[in-house]
């Protein structure tokens, strides 16, 4: 049979057949073999071929894994020459990010939009506890929006706690295969609730971020959406680690320098110290934020530093 993954452990899987029914999958050891680079053989969202083990237990083997349209992977924490895939088939991939308890960073946003740029799924940025920001926060936030928009991307406010900007969210989400991530503790799991009540996620306990940075969703997941779409809720995660990236592509992944790069005098202008850099320019006469540039030499040297 044909089915979808909706829930990767690593170990098991759930699969949503053809029909909607659900099966606790399988991978047959010599599969896990085939694909050293990845820590993990089968991720949510991957179309898979399966077969029937026992219709009573609804158990089932998986035999083949379908191509995929996309995928966005990291860095694997524990293996770090090895790559894990976090979900694949996506239309879109939003950031949860939020101001306060925990404050994502820019370095931080701008990864996660490189990535996306990389694996060319189009990226939201959401912010969360909307409730919980001062006037000053609100001042980051609409810099950050202008910032953000000016260069293509849908920025919201919500808060799943006073469940404001929910139906911007649901409008975003319909219809739309969408991966949600960010740092743990963001809301991830609230906000998933906020848009579909019955879905009735684990979040972080009421007393609010801890600081100690424990993670409450503990492996991706799928979900159906009643008003049509589907949200994949992830765990939280520190850092983007950039995997297989070239210093030269790195621009390419910045839509405001994307469109300048031929108004450079080398070709293979890394915008640091060549002469005649249309980047550069472009930053001192505040076209391109300097705090967008300062993320994109950020990751540059972290791209040298591990060797590329
Ligand atoms: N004040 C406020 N608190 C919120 C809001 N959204 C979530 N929280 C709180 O933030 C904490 C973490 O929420 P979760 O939804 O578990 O966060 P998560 O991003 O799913 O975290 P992980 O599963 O660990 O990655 C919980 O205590 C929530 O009640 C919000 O809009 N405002
Ligand atoms: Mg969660
Ligand atoms: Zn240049």
């Amino acid at each position: 049979m044909k089915a979808q993954v909706y829930k990767s452990t690593g170990s098991w899987y759930i699969l949503k057949d053809e029909n909607g029914k659900f099966w606790n999958g399988r991978v047959k050891g010599v599969m896990k073999l085939d694909d050293i680079t990845s820590t993990n053989p089968v991720a949510v969202g991957d179309m898979v071929e399966a077969e029937l083990e026992s219709e009573l237990d609804s158990t089932a083997m998986i035999t083949v894994i379908h191509d995929r349209h996309n995928y966005i992977n990291r860095q694997s924490p524990r293996h770090k020459h090895q790559q894990h895939i976090v979900a694949s088939n996506l239309d879109q991939s939003v950031l949860i990010a939020t101001l306060r308890e925990p404050r994502t960073s820019q370095g931080f946003i701008d990864r996660f939009l490189v990535a996306s740029e990389m694996y060319h799924v189009p990226a939201i940025i959401v912010f969360n506890k909307s409730d919980m920001y001062k006037a000053k926060d609100m001042v980051q936030y609409e810099r950050w929006k202008a910032i953000y928009e000016k260069i293509g991307y849908k920025v919201l406010l919500v808060s799943a706690e006073k469940k404001e900007g929910i139906e911007e969210l649901k409008a975003v989400l319909k219809d739309k295969t969408t991966l949600v991530s960010g740092h743990s503790g963001v809301g991830k799991s609230s906000l998933m609730n906020a848009v579909y009540p019955a879905i009735e996620l684990k979040t972080g306990d009421i007393s609010g971020w801890s600081g100690k940075g424990q993670h409450t969703t503990t492996f991706a997941e799928m979900f159906d959406l009643p008003f049509g779409g589907r949200v994949i809720d992830t765990p939280g995660m520190r850092e983007f680690g950039l995997v297989d990236i070239e210093k030269q592509e790195i621009s390419h992944y910045f839509p405001e320098m994307r469109d300048r790069l031929g108004n450079c005098q080398f070709n293979n202008c890394l915008h640091v110290n060549e002469p005649d850099c249309a980047i550069k320019d472009a930053v001192i006469n505040g076209e391109i934020d300097e705090d967008r540039y300062v993320s994109y030499v950020n990751i540059l040297n972290s791209t040298e530093a591990r060797g590329y």
